[in-house]
């Protein structure tokens, strides 16, 4: 058994609880996951008791609780320091911490009025309130990260990083509310992302999850 153990909510729902998994799953680090059901009467009283914050996701070390999605990957890229879970190039690491900061504290209409439905495709959804203005950016980014710093592979920066998993459920977003007119670099990108085989995981995860209710 793994020393780390990753706490998440339901995988249909919670995008910031895919993110560490998507990561540690395509890199390949040991955990034991830890599920709690959301929305539920007891939700918050669990939550509260054991989540340094009331949410998920949060890791468990040892001793050590990691909380927020983003400080938990940086605290696994510093455990697995051989794994490169940032790009090693300078530049490109500069560049992928920014893309992955905006997305941590922005594209607030994206989120809110296409949230999570892994499950789900062919959702009609209004793209309205700065929802076509957060997709016209992400396109944007992706596109130069990949036309920029993505020759080694096929991912935002050439091989798998933080940054893929910071917009991970993003694509799931595109994927459920979509089709997207998106460049042909973002359509490839999101090919990528979603033929991975830890996604795959997470969406039988999901669709388990679903149909025992
Ligand atoms: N900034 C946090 C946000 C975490 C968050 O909002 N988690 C949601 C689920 S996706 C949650 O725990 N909600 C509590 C609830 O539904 O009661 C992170 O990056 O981990």
């Amino acid at each position: 058994m793994s020393d780390l153990i990753l706490t998440i909510g339901d995988k249909n729902v919670s995008s910031w609880s895919f993110r560490p998994w998507f990561l540690m799953v395509h890199a390949g680090i040991p955990f034991t996951e830890q599920n709690i059901k959301l929305d539920q009467p007891q939700t918050r009283e669990v939550l509260n008791g054991k989540s340094p914050s009331g949410l998920v996701p949060f890791l468990t070390h040892g001793e050590t609780q990691i909380w927020d999605s983003l400080a938990i990957m940086e605290y696994v890229a510093d455990l697995y320091l051989d794994k490169n879970l940032w790009p090693e190039d300078r530049a490109a690491r500069g560049v992928a911490r920014s893309i992955s900061a905006e997305m941590h504290s922005g594209f607030r209409a994206l989120r809110e009025v296409w949230p999570m439905q892994f499950v789900r495709s062919g959702l009609k959804h209004l793209s309205t309130g700065g929802v076509a203005a957060n997709i016209e950016r992400i396109d944007v980014l992706w596109t130069r990260c990949r036309r920029d710093f993505g020759g080694g592979g096929g991912f935002l920066f050439g091989d798998f990083s933080i940054a893929d998993a910071m917009y991970a459920p993003v694509v799931s977003r595109f994927m459920t509310y979509g089709p997207l007119d998106l460049s042909d670099d973002s359509a490839a990108y999101m090919k990528t992302i979603s033929a991975t085989s830890a996604w795959a995981k997470w969406e039988e995860g999901a669709k388990t999850e679903l149909s025992s209710g």
